[in-house]
């Protein structure tokens, strides 16, 4: 079932759902076997970056025959895989968060910070959820709803780099006596400020919405949101794995 849709030329969004698809798996090969010749101290850290990335690479694989089997050869087509999408990132994005709680396990942290982060987390994303379907919905006031959506989605987002930035997960990695773990959570977090930002570009392409240019497009968006994954995941997974190579 999967192998049935075709990518059909002209398809650049489909495109990238291939590569996406592609460098996920080869992500997710690449962790797991370096998982074996790191210490044992990192071995978890670099199971959940090979989870993460893993987890994406199936999704990619329903996104992308969800998509090429849509696609109405305009790239101006309104059907985006966004259950896939959010289902993926649910699971995703918490398992980020972990990352977070076993970079500082040694320094002190709590499983209360940890369910914290998730609880933005989630927020985060079932507010971005409800607003991407009320986006596709149709009733006049849809952008300001899907606006409204984003703000709510963008507190939970907050929370997060509060924490990393101010809060406990800031002042655990500040005590910290490994250089190493103070480096990489500069890394991490640096990527999810910078790096997440991606999310919210290509949300505020929905139609109604602030980028948008009022054509119905969902191409827009799923090419800014595969960048954004391939950036986030590979990326936080290859910051965990230089940590993992550097510890003794
Ligand atoms: C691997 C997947 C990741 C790291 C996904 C991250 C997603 C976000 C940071 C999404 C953020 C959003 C906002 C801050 C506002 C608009 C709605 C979202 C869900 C796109």
């Amino acid at each position: 079932m999967l192998a049935a849709a075709a990518m059909k030329s002209g398809d650049l969004v489909g495109f990238t759902f291939f590569i996406g698809t592609m460098a996920m798996f080869a992500a997710s090969v690449f962790f797991y076997f370096e998982r074996q010749v790191v210490s044992d101290k990192w071995k978890t850290s670099l199971l959940i970056s090979g989870l993460i990335t893993t987890i994406a690479a199936a999704h990619y694989l329903y996104m992308r025959e969800y998509w090429c089997s849509t696609f109405n050869g305009t790239n101006a087509s309104l059907a985006s895989p966004t259950e896939f999408r959010y289902i993926d990132w649910l699971l995703t994005v918490p398992l980020m968060c972990v990352e977070f709680y076993l970079l500082l396990k040694a320094a002190g942290a709590s499983v209360n910070m940890l369910w914290r982060l998730v609880g933005y987390a989630v927020l985060m994303l079932v507010a971005g959820y409800v607003g991407e379907v009320s986006a596709k919905v149709g009733h006049p006031i849809r952008g300001f709803e899907n606006f409204g959506w984003g703000v709510i989605s963008t507190i939970g987002w907050a929370g997060i780099v509060y924490e990393i930035f101010f809060g406990e997960a800031k002042q655990l990695a500040d005590g910290s006596s490994d250089a190493n773990v103070r480096k990489a959570f500069n890394l991490l977090r640096g990527f999810v400020l910078i790096g997440w930002a991606i999310y919210p570009i290509g949300y505020m392409t929905l139609p109604g919405n602030v980028l948008s240019n009022s054509v119905e497009l969902a191409s827009k968006m799923n090419v800014i949101y595969n960048i954004g994954d391939a950036v986030n995941k590979i990326g936080f997974g290859l910051i965990v794995w230089n940590l993992a190579k550097r510890a003794k």
